[in-house]
């Protein structure tokens, strides 16, 4: 079922599978679409590499640690041999790559007993606003900041706890011109907001979830703190709170309904999805789902008004176990609800802007299981892209990698490959871009448990 208004006709199977992944669907002027996006397109890599170095149950972040413009990836294994629900992980390894597929440099030695279920204390951040990004890491009960460029050791900061080390989001909450706070958490109680040199700004108990966003809600130059259900001030007293049964998986900041005149809104994925605005007052709640996750908004159907808001519902975490995708409209009103029919609950979606030059974002579902192939769909729910079938249980990361304006999105393996899939058939890894880029804040407070906020860069 296609709007047709929206493209203007539906592909034939033929001109989609004849394009396969040449790019012959796009034209090459200003990044103009030629015709209908592709229909379930077969996307191939533009470049493939090796990322064993980097240890099994690594994940990645993206960002330019060289300055040329392009970006590098970080490779950050966890520790491991204790069980993740209750301790947080410290960082094992970093192994810098680049796109071509060298290794930058390293630091820590990869171990095999290494396994990811929750969140890596890592970050790619200027911290010291040279115009340089630094990594930074808990290891070792410190954040550690090493050169981007070399893997030098450049500062440590000390941590204030044992376990104040599960995430990492970085914020500012001194009203300065450069955000250069850190905010750590324990799992999953406890919250310190920290200076560069290890100073406790403050510390707030409640009920925190996984990760954490900041934003400046009121305009006065400082970020409020979303952590879990606790809307927090700069000085970590409480603004509000959301009364919500268990506990936040997903936190995004966003103008959901397309009212710029009423603020932002704040989307919390919980057992439910949650709209609330700036002030605290709930703006709807859709609750059709068993647990929620990976709630994210997105223009994903450019003909409604607002945003829609994706995401996951693990229907059933048994054995073979069920989820289903779900977006609603910018009111909370249900648009779609998967009705799976081969088993698997592990998957994850979110949302991928600019990745090819149709209007609209696209939905991200990866590790689906059951022999479903990760895809990018519409707001329609049809699949536009298709990944190769070996990446049923890769991650993914997107990001404008080459610095041409269009994304790129990454799928990699544990401990073996990362793939590096571009709509734009000129997309070579090879290319500089022009150097001197901003680290977006989307990319500089990642995590496996993600928030963020839309626009997102
Ligand atoms: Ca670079
Ligand atoms: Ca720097
Ligand atoms: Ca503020
Ligand atoms: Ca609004």
């Amino acid at each position: 079922m296609h709007n047709v208004s929206r493209f203007a006709a539906s592909v034939s199977v033929l001109s989609a599978s004849a394009c396969l992944w040449s790019g012959c669907s796009l034209s090459q002027d200003a990044g103009v679409p030629a015709g209908p996006p592709p229909e379930n397109a077969l996307l191939d890599p533009i470049a493939t590499i090796d990322i064993s170095r980097g240890g099994v149950g690594s994940r990645m972040w993206l960002g330019d640690l060289t300055g040329d413009g392009r970006y590098e990836f970080v490779m950050a294994q966890p520790d491991g041999g204790f069980n993740d629900a209750y301790f947080p992980h410290s960082v094992q390894a970093l192994t810098a790559f680049d796109l071509e597929g060298n290794v930058l440099w390293q630091v820590g030695e990869p171990t095999e007993t290494a396994r990811s279920g929750s969140d890596i204390p890592c970050q790619l951040y200027d911290l010291d606003n040279d115009g340089q990004l630094e990594v930074l890491a808990a290891m070792n009960d410190e954040v550690r900041v090493y050169n981007g460029s070399n893997g030098e050791l450049e500062a440590t900061v000390p941590l204030p706890a044992e376990h104040a080390h599960d995430c990492i989001l970085i914020a500012n909450l001194d009203g300065d011109d450069h955000p250069d706070q850190l905010v750590v958490k324990d799992r999953y109680r406890k919250v310190w907001a920290l200076d560069t040199d290890g100073t406790v700004r403050f510390t707030f108990e409640g009920n925190v979830g996984h990760f954490g966003w900041n934003y400046d809600l009121d305009g006065d130059g400082k970020d409020e703190l979303i952590f879990g259900y606790h809307v927090l001030n700069p000085d970590g007293t409480q603004k509000w709170s959301m009364d919500l049964e268990g506990h936040a998986d997903a936190i995004w900041v966003a103008d959901v309904d397309g009212d710029p005149s009423n603020g932002v809104e704040i989307l919390v994925g919980g057992d439910g999805s949650y709209l609330y605005n700036a002030d605290g007052d709930q703006l709807w709640a859709y609750e059709d789902t068993v647990e929620s996750q990976n709630a994210f908004p997105g223009n994903f159907r450019p003909d409604l008004p607002g945003l829609e808001v994706g995401g996951l519902d693990r229907i059933d975490r048994g054995d073979p176990g069920l989820d289903g995708l779900f977006l609603v409209d910018a009111k909370g009103r249900q648009l779609y609800k998967e009705e799976r029919t081969v088993p698997g609950w592990a998957s994850i979606a979110t949302v991928v802007r600019g990745f090819d030059a149709y209007p609209g974002d696209l939905f991200l579902a990866y590790r689906r299981g059951g022999g479903l192939e990760p895809g990018l769909y519409d707001g329609k729910m049809d699949r536009r892209y298709r990944f190769p079938g070996e990446l049923e249980w890769a991650h993914f990361m997107w990001g404008d990698l080459l610095n041409d304006g269009r994304s790129e999105v990454v799928a990699y393996t544990d401990g073996g490959q990362a793939y590096i899939f571009s709509t734009d058939a000129n997309a070579d890894v090879k290319k500089h871009g022009h150097g001197g880029r901003t680290q977006p804040k989307r990319l500089y407070n990642w995590t496996r448990y993600w928030g963020s906020e839309t626009p997102v860069e």
